[in-house]
């Protein structure tokens, strides 16, 4: 409750901002990379979004490297921007260059994915979906969907990053209160439709054409649409001989869930730079304690 308050609050403070004298403040966003149908989505919303502001935004697109990323905060500090947004990579490795950050004043907003910190000060608040919930709504939609008897194979999101750990413990926090159902067999295929691919054609040959399994829960909708031909291409029917949920509600999946071919994916919004600049920018104005976590709500859809 207190997290929308505060996004009303901010948004009503920027609109104020924008009707009145020219200013423009100088944001540096440090983005994973390209990967998948939603990021690319993500990143040309933050992009429009910034001059509905007024931000001159300096867009750095990290290509899913960590090294990457420190380099451009780094440079960041350097030029002395107004405040530093990162979608981080994976969780680890970041105290060091978030302490340059606040040495240098700069605030930083974490959006997306997470930062396994315990130094909280180091950044200001993170605004972002629940991966967690995202993976219990998975779970719980699987759990209906199956009557609670299943075996899943799970295709995994980017190893380290805070939607694979996050989507995973929200899954099994779900399907580990029904003793019929269970992931049988797991891997990364490191959120893209190529690793989605490969990880199904893996999982066929295991399982002996997916003999016994009832569903496949994908990390994101890229990889289950990769998991999607795969089962194709080995005279499977998804959505049909296999249960398909998976994250993201990208307009690929929308096909596939018209199709048949898949049967449920939660929402990840892409169109977020309305959560996150007022917030920044309510914040470079006027700085002051926020909530470390600031949740953009997320939805499950399914084909009917
Ligand atoms: O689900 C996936 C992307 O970080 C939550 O990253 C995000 C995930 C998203 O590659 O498609």
């Amino acid at each position: 409750m207190k997290a929308k308050y505060a996004l009303a609050g901010a948004a009503l403070a920027a609109s104020a901002l924008m009707t009145s004298a020219a200013w423009a403040e100088t944001i540096g966003f440090s983005q994973v990379g390209s990967e998948g149908d939603w990021r690319p989505a993500f990143s040309a919303n933050m992009q429009e979004s910034a001059k509905e502001y007024g931000i001159e935004l300096k867009f750095a697109n990290a290509q899913g490297k960590q090294e990457e990323q420190l380099r451009a905060v780094r440079a960041f500090i350097a030029q002395g921007v107004d405040a530093i947004i990162i979608a981080p990579v994976v969780v680890t490795g970041w105290d060091q260059v978030l302490r340059e950050a606040k040495d240098a004043e700069i605030p930083v907003f974490l959006v997306d994915r997470d930062v396994d910190v315990e130094d909280k000060s180091l950044y200001v608040s993170r605004i972002s979906a629940d991966f967690n919930l995202e993976g219990k709504l998975a779970g719980a939609w699987l759990a209906a969907a199956s009557k609670g008897t299943c075996k899943v194979v799970e295709l995994q999101g980017t190893t380290g990053s805070a939607p694979a750990i996050e989507r995973k413990k929200g899954f099994e926090a779900v399907i580990g209160q029904f003793p019929a159902m269970e992931i049988v067999q797991t891997q990364s295929g490191d959120f893209t439709t190529e690793g989605g691919k490969k990880v199904m054609e893996a999982f066929i040959k295991s399982t002996n054409n997916l003999d016994g399994i009832c569903a496949s829960f994908a990390h994101n909708d890229n990889m289950q649409l990769g998991a999607i031909q795969a089962m194709k291409e080995a005279g499977l029917k998804p959505g049909e001989d296999v249960l398909m949920v998976s994250v993201d509600y990208v307009p690929a999946i929308k096909d596939a869930l018209a199709a048949g071919e898949a049967n449920a994916s939660v929402e990840l919004r892409s169109a977020v730079g309305k959560f996150i600049y007022p917030v920044v920018l309510d914040y470079i104005k006027n700085p002051s304690e926020l909530d470390k976590w600031i949740v953009i709500p997320s939805d499950l859809h399914t084909a009917n």
